[in-house]
């Protein structure tokens, strides 16, 4: 059967590239692989076109040989190598390539040794402490695989946040334009913009569920029926491999009993306690078809919206992003909730790559890309030096970009650039580039892609080291955690944000779904002391300046206020912000 799919190739491609790993091969061969996977996540034309028109080879990272692939792949829907590779190795041995720590080499000792095929066996050998005897490995690296484990469990079964809100951008708009649906509105962690999502709640309001119900169950993106009920039902869902993945959640009900449902299937559970305990003190019950009076108590005002309920209980309304149980109940009741951050108020960002470092577009694209979405100024941050896989600018390319960069300035009259940097913290707290070099930018974003495992005394001074240098405008993803692959490293996380309220070092945070962080749950404190929070992209290609509306709605999670995210300063005033630290700092 034949296949286009570039999505589903370039998957099978990392899969080669393992399997090739885990075979000792050539690494040249492992990463030509790899290189054309990552070529083909973002191909903008279609494979079809690209091979009829023999245009394949000319994009980069794809030779020849992979040209072959290809070719084959798209002929009949399969590759030989894979199969024969795959025929070497027990399938369950890949899954232990999403354990923390655990690479190739390691994975094939393990397997050759402790003849380990899974997940399963290596918890097993965990268990029996047969891992820190094997040479190579050692108490400390057995220690790793462990916590590595529970990491990967912790998030298994969780999904991105990006990914989540497109397969519902693909549902919602089919149950809206049905006449039966009078209403649809996603519910659940999704719509509280929780950092992964364990599946998609759906609730619809229609007077004929019946309808409803088959619409849902025979949408194309369902890969198979968990559940069918009158009024409930959940599905899986299919990425974009086709692969079945997402758990999805519909109920339908009457529209009066709409705005409980939405407000119960909202959550969390913990919010949803707390209303319920504050709706019994005026003798009420509420649950998720209604809000009735208890024997001898007055009955409740007309309910016809989700606000409506937090009103009736003498609450402000509180936002989806703020309903984890963390205060914001007895906050709408004292009439303190903040005035959250809104989309239409960020005026820029910083922090995005070009080609010249591993970005996929030029500068003029981003531009061009920043300023559709409604920016009026982009910082371009590309990697500095030390980042070598990174291909991280050179003093003498960084020069170039900074004069590219004040042209472009010239001649646009629509976005403005900044020239900055993304300069790496060194494990000792140095910078990657002098204070001669770093005065030249408008700005720069310091930020830690190395020597991940020191101890929180280490990490803690590392970064302290670099706020003090007064070119340093702001840290990039603090934390340093990727939501599905490396928990955060060890670091006093109180104790950077005062350094970064007594310097003026503003916190990113990283907007990216792969990170998201400085985490939401710290912005309260960060807030509380003053810091300043800039939400970036991390866009390493036009499209990733979507990521910005993950972190406005993060910044909104965190509890922040306009007057709390500096890239909501207008162009006029955001070039003297910039310029804050260095003046504040080399003046005393
Ligand atoms: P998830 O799916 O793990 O990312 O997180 P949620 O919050 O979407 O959880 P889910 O899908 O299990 O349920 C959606 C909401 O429904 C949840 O936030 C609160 C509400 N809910 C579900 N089960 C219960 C329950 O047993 N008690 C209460 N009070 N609320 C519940
Ligand atoms: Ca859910
Ligand atoms: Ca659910
Ligand atoms: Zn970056």
């Amino acid at each position: 059967m034949s296949s286009n799919n570039p999505q589903e190739l370039a998957a099978l491609f990392e899969k080669i590239a393992q399997l090739l790993e885990l075979q000792g091969e050539n690494p040249f061969k492992v990463r030509a692989y790899l290189r054309a996977a990552r070529s083909l996540e973002q191909l903008r034309e279609p494979l079809e076109l690209l091979i009829r028109e023999e245009r394949l080879g000319s994009i980069e990272g794809i030779g020849k040989n992979i040209e072959e692939k290809i070719k084959e792949f798209s002929l009949t829907g399969r590759l030989l190598i894979y199969d024969e590779l795959n025929a070497q190795f027990p399938p369950s041995l890949l899954e232990l390539f999403e354990i923390q720590g655990l690479g190739a080499k390691k994975i094939r000792l393990l397997y050759q040794k402790l003849q380990i095929c899974s997940l399963e066996d290596l918890e097993k050998a965990c268990l029996h402490s047969q891992i820190a005897m094997l040479p190579g490995f050692g108490p400390k690296s057995a220690e790793n695989i462990e916590q590595g484990i529970l990491f990967y469990k912790k998030n298994l079964g969780k999904f991105r946040l990006d990914q989540v809100l497109s397969l519902a951008k693909k549902i919602v708009p089919t149950l809206e334009a049905s006449p039966d649906v009078l209403r649809c509105q996603i519910a659940g962690s999704l719509r509280r913009w929780k950092e992964t999502i364990g599946d998609l709640d759906l609730i619809v309001s229609s007077r004929n569920p019946t309808a409803v119900m088959a619409l849902f169950l025979e949408h194309a993106l369902v890969a198979e029926v968990l559940m069918k009920g009158a009024t409930k039902s959940s599905v899986r869902l299919k990425n974009d491999l086709g692969e079945s993945m997402l758990q999805c959640d519909l109920r339908v009900v009457k529209p009066e009993e709409f705005p409980f449902a939405l407000l119960y299937f909202t959550g969390s559970r913990e919010h949803n306690i707390r209303l319920r305990s504050r709706a019994l003190e005026f003798g009420w019950s509420l649950n998720e078809y209604s809000l009735s009076a208890q024997e001898g108590a007055p009955p409740p005002p007309l309910i016809e919206e989700e606000e409506d309920i937090y009103h009736a209980l003498k609450l402000d309304f509180i936002a989806p992003e703020l309903r984890e149980d963390r205060g914001e109940v007895s906050a709408a009741a004292l009439r303190e909730l903040p005035e959250l951050l809104e989309w239409p108020q960020l005026c820029g960002t910083f922090h995005c790559h070009t080609r010249a470092s591993d970005g996929k577009n030029t500068i003029v694209e981003m531009a061009e890309a920043a300023q559709e979405l409604g920016l009026d100024y982009l910082g371009i941050a590309d990697h500095s030096k030390s980042s070598l896989q990174a291909h991280g600018l050179s003093e003498e390319r960084l020069f170039e970009q900074i004069e590219e960069i004040r042209i472009f300035n010239q001649s646009s009259r629509g976005i403005h650039l900044f020239a900055g940097i993304e300069c790496d913290i060194l494990k000792d707290g140095r910078l990657d580039f002098s204070d001669e070099i770093l005065s030249k930018l408008d700005y720069v974003v310091a930020s830690v892609h190395s020597s991940f495992q020191l101890d929180e005394c280490t990490m803690t001074n590392r970064i302290l080291r670099a706020m003090e240098n007064p070119y340093i405008t702001m840290i990039g993803h603090l934390s340093g955690r990727l939501l599905f692959s490396r928990e955060p490293y060890a670091l006093n996380i109180p104790t950077i944000l005062d350094a970064a309220a007594a310097t003026k070092t503003w916190i990113e945070l990283n907007a990216s779904p792969y990170r998201l962080d400085l985490d939401w749950r710290w912005w309260s404190l960060a807030k509380e002391k003053g810091v300043r929070c800039v939400i970036n992209p991390d866009a390493h290609h036009t499209s990733g300046f979507q990521h910005l509306r993950l972190g406005v709605h993060s910044a909104r999670k965190g509890g922040l206020r306009r007057e709390e995210v500096i890239n909501t300063l207008p162009l006029e005033k955001i070039g003297e912000a910039l310029k804050l630290k260095r003046t504040m700092i080399t003046s005393s």
